[in-house]
């Protein structure tokens, strides 16, 4: 829960937020690539991106990673503080949005940031539509229910903001009902045994107008821009206006591919 997180940054080469999907030697960072990996891998799941709202599902799901996010997680901490010391401060350092001794007093502030966010979640569906970008469930349903989630389960005293948004409470039970299919648990040692047998299936791919202008084989890092913001360092492999993929050997996991989105990450030169 907390850092150090040596068999993840085995992995990941530094990145330590939550979520990270491991598929062999494989490695992607943050939701936003998560989502869109998923998306291509099994295409004959229903589609996370409708194609009447793919580019959508992107925006909305950055909306609730950032401006719906941020007053919520304040809010989980900020409500919280009789948490295990060794958890405060590891999320007080990580998150470095919030501060800790002035955290009690913005608690109004940020309650009324997170209840004009649910608010949009509330108008999106004013028209009677089932989920928020139309009549299917896409990837701005999961990116929103997490917030919604997070206040349902972590902020004290918020289960009062979703009582007063009937159309949210709604949508929030039929996202629920999508369910979680049939997860299987692996251990740390299978996932880094899964590492060293495999070998990365990514695709080598700089475009040309790429910026910065890096060729292939670059050494780099790849930074969040936002909080979290450990680099990760190997060379390039990939980079569009969509994602940025380095290598990176690890005497644990052997050669891994780590992926992160181009939106919200800094790519620089070694
Ligand atoms: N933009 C990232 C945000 C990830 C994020 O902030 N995750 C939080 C949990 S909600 C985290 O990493 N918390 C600290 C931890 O788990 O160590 C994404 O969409 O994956």
């Amino acid at each position: 829960m907390i850092m150090p997180k040596p068999d993840l940054t085995a992995l990941t080469g530094g990145y330590r937020k939550t979520p990270v999907l491991q598929i062999g030697a494989d490695i992607y960072c943050d939701t936003q690539r998560i989502a869109r990996e998923l998306e291509s891998r099994f295409p004959n799941f229903p589609s996370l991106f409708p194609i009447e709202s793919s580019a959508l599902n992107d925006l909305v799901a950055a909306w609730s990673d950032t401006a719906l996010f941020r007053p919520g997680a304040s809010l989980s901490m900020g409500t919280n503080l009789d948490l295990p010391e060794a958890v405060l401060a590891d999320r007080f350092a990580f998150f470095d949005f919030m501060d800790r001794d002035t955290l009690p007093e913005l608690l109004p502030q940020l309650f009324a940031q997170f209840r004009a966010g649910l608010q949009r979640i509330e108008d999106m569906l004013s028209d009677q539509r089932p989920f928020l970008l139309g009549e299917l469930p896409g990837w701005a349903d999961a990116a929103c229910f997490a917030p919604v989630w997070m206040c349902r389960t972590n902020i004290r005293g918020a289960t009062d903001l979703l009582a007063q948004l009937p159309l949210l409470e709604a949508w929030e039970k039929r996202v629920a009902a999508l369910g979680h299919g049939e997860p299987q648990g692996a251990t740390a040692e299978q996932a880094i045994a899964s590492a060293c047998s495999a070998t990365s299936v990514a695709n080598k791919e700089v475009i040309s107008d790429a910026i910065p202008s890096l060729p292939a084989g670059q050494l780099i890092t790849v930074t969040p821009e936002d909080y979290g913001s450990v680099p990760v360092s190997g060379s390039l492999l990939r980079l569009t206006h969509y994602d940025v993929a380095l290598k990176r050997e690890d005497p644990r996991v052997g050669e891994v591919v780590v992926h992160f989105p181009r939106v919200g990450y800094k790519v620089e030169k070694q």
